[in-house]
């Protein structure tokens, strides 16, 4: 964990303790000025425009606007002594003391490279026991990128490395840079928070899960599959301690130098992509990974047999790692629907709730580890190493009873239970979907619930890894009548899959196939996969199984609106 450092006072008047946070100026909009040639970064920010900000300098009504306090850092191996400013003392009583290294030449963001990304990492790494936190100043339109690389590039960080900019210049009138660069050193110098973030816009993100999703609003960053970290408020910085990583090992702070960026592309998905495009770029010469940006839940064109999922196969025979995630900014790719399932069998890599971002950069980095073999890069890809993804460990469900953690009380919500139960499903976790499900009444809605896709627990069950998840859902009450939004039952699902013992249990339990799915399984004789059933009439929605009187898995199916 980052040690808070006191420093000797240098104003007599005050009482309170510094902290000492280093700013790494890379460039983008924060720091630039018009020129002939449109907007360019300007270098002296520490003294053009902070010294004469009384938020940033507790001295700036003096003459001599920086005050002779030098503060040590290394730049490149070599010790300097950099001019140093601090902040007034903070609700948190505290002032922030700060010195600026800056890239040269400083960059708009849109040019930064992985070696631009080494070069900030290895600088923190050498400074890295003079400062209790980092803030990185970046232009914002690759800084989602940089903050995913950065995450990975740094392992056991403990202190908080954290990224901003801003979308105005901080020479403009109106701008954001204020805001954003005042927030982060005081969240620098004041939380331990062992991660690398990114704010903006009073919100800090974790930064692996950030997506730029704004060209002009001062609200240009998201993270739509992770709660934001902290928040500033009126009265503070209200963070989300549940939400922030702790270290789970006994190790030290490390800095993986490179990212194999030179072998990866990216490859959005879309209507009528031809797959000579597509293995066109599978071809470019020591392509060694591509993140394939495909439609909802991972989903692309050409079915089972169709040949865009033929050239993915070879390019994966051949050792390319093709990692699927989806195209929209929120949800996950799963292997559901039939493109997404042949796409699975076809060797593609399943990247959950990975933004591209983080996919690209997390790739590039398992590339560059030496010794990994193909195997093992693709395991690392779908599971979290550094919350880039969201998995379900649920330690509060291991504890039902017992937990007053925050994280439980999130927990408790339904939709955050049932998320837990679908990924819980998705991964064979015995274990975890009997005690998500142990117990009360509450639990059981879980089993009424769908997804946005309109899928259950059963269908997710369906064609999960795991039968014996159908059976326990099954004796607990689920209906296996209850269609998806495409109108699938998990019957169909689980006979498309081969999923026999589930087929078994299902019928078992009295399910039958949809009459529309039975014309189109018919249709469809001979292939591997299954289709999705669209512009079908929905007969009428299936009564509650309150309704029915019937009991256990024989109760009628929930109307998927319902679920
Ligand atoms: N083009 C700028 C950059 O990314 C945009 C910005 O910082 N707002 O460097």
């Amino acid at each position: 964990m980052g040690q808070v450092t006191f420093v000797e006072r240098e104003n007599p008047e005050s009482h309170y303790p510094e902290s000492r946070v280093l700013i790494i100026m890379t460039g983008g909009t924060i720091c630039m000025q018009p020129s002939a040639d449109g907007l360019v970064p300007m270098t002296g920010f520490l003294e053009n425009a902070m010294a004469h900000r009384p938020s940033f300098n507790d001295c700036s009504d003096s003459p001599v606007k920086i005050p002779e306090v030098k503060i040590p850092a290394y730049k490149n191996g070599t010790k300097l002594l950099l001019d140093s400013l601090r902040t007034p003392p903070s609700v948190y009583s505290r002032h922030v003391r700060y010195g600026i290294l800056e890239f040269e030449p400083l960059l708009d963001s849109s040019s930064i490279s992985s070696m631009g990304w080494t070069e900030i990492a290895l600088t923190i790494k050498e400074n890295y026991k003079l400062f209790d936190g980092f803030v990185v100043l970046h232009g914002t339109d690759s800084l989602a990128y940089t903050a995913s690389a950065l995450s990975f590039m740094m392992s056991d960080l403990g202190k908080p490395v954290i990224l901003t900019g801003s979308q105005a210049s901080i020479f403009a009138l109106q701008s954001d840079a204020v805001d954003n660069l005042l927030g982060s050193l005081i969240i620098a110098g004041t939380f331990r928070i062992p991660e690398v973030c990114l704010f903006f816009h009073h919100t800090l993100f974790r930064g692996n899960r950030t997506t730029k999703v704004s060209a002009s609003s001062f609200e240009a960053f998201d993270s739509p599959n992770c709660d934001p970290l902290a928040k500033v408020t009126s009265l503070g910085v209200d963070v989300n301690w549940a939400l922030i990583r702790r270290p789970t090992e006994i190790a030290e702070f490390q800095v993986t130098k490179y990212l194999d960026t030179a072998h990866v592309a990216c490859l959005r998905i879309f209507p009528g992509i031809k797959p000579e495009m597509v293995d066109s770029v599978l071809r470019v010469p020591n392509l060694r990974g591509l993140i394939l940006e495909t439609f909802g839940m991972g989903n692309a064109p050409g079915g089972v047999d169709g040949s865009l999922t033929k050239v993915i196969k070879e390019a994966v025979d051949r050792g390319t790692i093709v990692v699927n995630v989806s195209q929209c900014t929120n949800g996950f790719v799963s292997p559901l629907y039939a493109p997404g399932t042949a796409l699975g069998r076809a060797g593609v890599v399943f990247g959950h709730d990975l933004t591209t971002e983080a996919a690209l950069t997390k790739l590039s980095y398992l590339l560059a580890l030496p010794g990994l073999e193909y195997s093992e890069i693709t395991k690392r890809m779908a599971h979290s190493m550094r919350g880039e993804m969201t998995e379900m460990t649920l330690p509060a469900f291991t504890h039902p009873a017992g937990s007053i953690d925050s994280a439980m009380a999130r927990l408790t919500s339904a939709e955050s239970a049932f998320t837990a139960l679908g990924y819980a499903i998705r991964n064979g976790d015995v274990r975890t979907v009997n005690e998500i499900l142990e117990g009360d009444e509450f639990n059981y809605q879980l089993l009424k619930r769908a997804d946005y896709a309109g899928n259950t627990a059963v269908h997710l069950a369906a064609v999960g890894p795991r039968p014996e998840i159908m059976r326990d859902i099954l004796v607990r009450g689920a209906s296996v009548h209850a269609r998806n939004l495409a109108n699938n039952t998990p019957l169909y699902l689980a006979e498309k899959m081969g999923n026999d013992e589930c087929v078994r249990l299902l019928k078992e339990a009295g399910a039958h196939l949809w009459e529309a799915e039975s014309s189109a399984k018919t249709s469809e004789a001979g292939e591997g996969g299954f289709v999705e059933v669209e512009n079908e009439e929905c007969e009428a929605p299936a009564v509650g199984p309150e309704d029915t009187g019937a009991s256990g898995s024989e109760k009628a199916g929930l109307a998927a609106s319902e679920v």
